[in-house]
């Protein structure tokens, strides 16, 4: 269910398959101290391939909705209205290829957040009223962990395009601490992130950095 304020300062992504040297549950346990470390959303990102069957995905996939629920992180889910609906998510991710956001809200009402993902100046604009709560623009920077990824948007177009945006919005692409003080210039709500915390060896000390510079 919705939690009440979406405080989308540091969002993380990732799913199983973002720790491809790891088994499931060394993947869950690593996802699981990133979650503990001070982020302030978790989105299940997780595009099925790794499972046996269905339910062994939604497993882990409650799993990790009880850790950040623990930690008072918000939960979406990326793509999957069903699962999202299925384990009373606090929202659900979608991009461009996916089910519509009204669609989605026909389904599910106001009960969660819905997110969409953005990648050039059309799509922000067709953004503004397609309904959704807060957006995802990018990839900022140049990406390794999205295959199908959009032209990198860059910094200055980025700033250009926030000029024309009234809706809350995470930076997403690329991102590394070194991006941090640039992206703190910019009006951004938050950051979203994959391997900068995948990778990190000490999380609360990345999200620490992050903090103080995207408030
Ligand atoms: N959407 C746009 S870029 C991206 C997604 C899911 C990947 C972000 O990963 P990273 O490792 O933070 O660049
Ligand atoms: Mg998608």
């Amino acid at each position: 269910m919705k939690n009440k304020i979406l405080d989308l300062r540091l969002y993380f992504i990732a799913g199983p398959q973002d720790f491809p040297n790891l088994s499931i549950d060394d993947a869950i346990e690593q996802i699981s101290v990133i979650i503990k470390s001070g982020i302030t959303v978790y989105q299940f990102r997780d595009k099925g391939t790794i499972y046996k069957n269905k339910n062994q995905r939604f497993e882990v996939a409650k799993r990790l909705q009880k850790v950040a629920q623990e930690s008072a992180v918000s939960f979406i889910v990326n793509d999957d209205v069903k699962l999202a609906r299925e384990l009373s998510a606090d929202g659900i991710h979608v991009g461009q290829e996916d089910e519509s956001v009204s669609k989605i809200r026909e389904l599910i009402g106001q009960e969660m957040w819905v997110g969409l993902s953005v990648s050039n100046d059309e799509e922000l604009k067709a953004a503004q009223i397609s309904g959704a709560d807060y957006l995802g623009i990018g990839p900022i920077y140049p990406t390794n962990s999205k295959s199908e990824a959009a032209e990198p948007i860059g910094t200055n177009h980025l700033r250009k395009m926030l000029l024309s945006n009234q809706l809350p919005i995470v930076g997403i692409g690329g991102i590394t601490e070194n991006s941090l003080t640039e992206l703190s210039k910019i009006g951004l709500n938050g950051i979203a992130v994959i391997s900068l915390m995948t990778a990190a060896e000490n999380a609360k000390k990345i999200v620490q950095k992050i903090k103080q510079k995207i408030n």
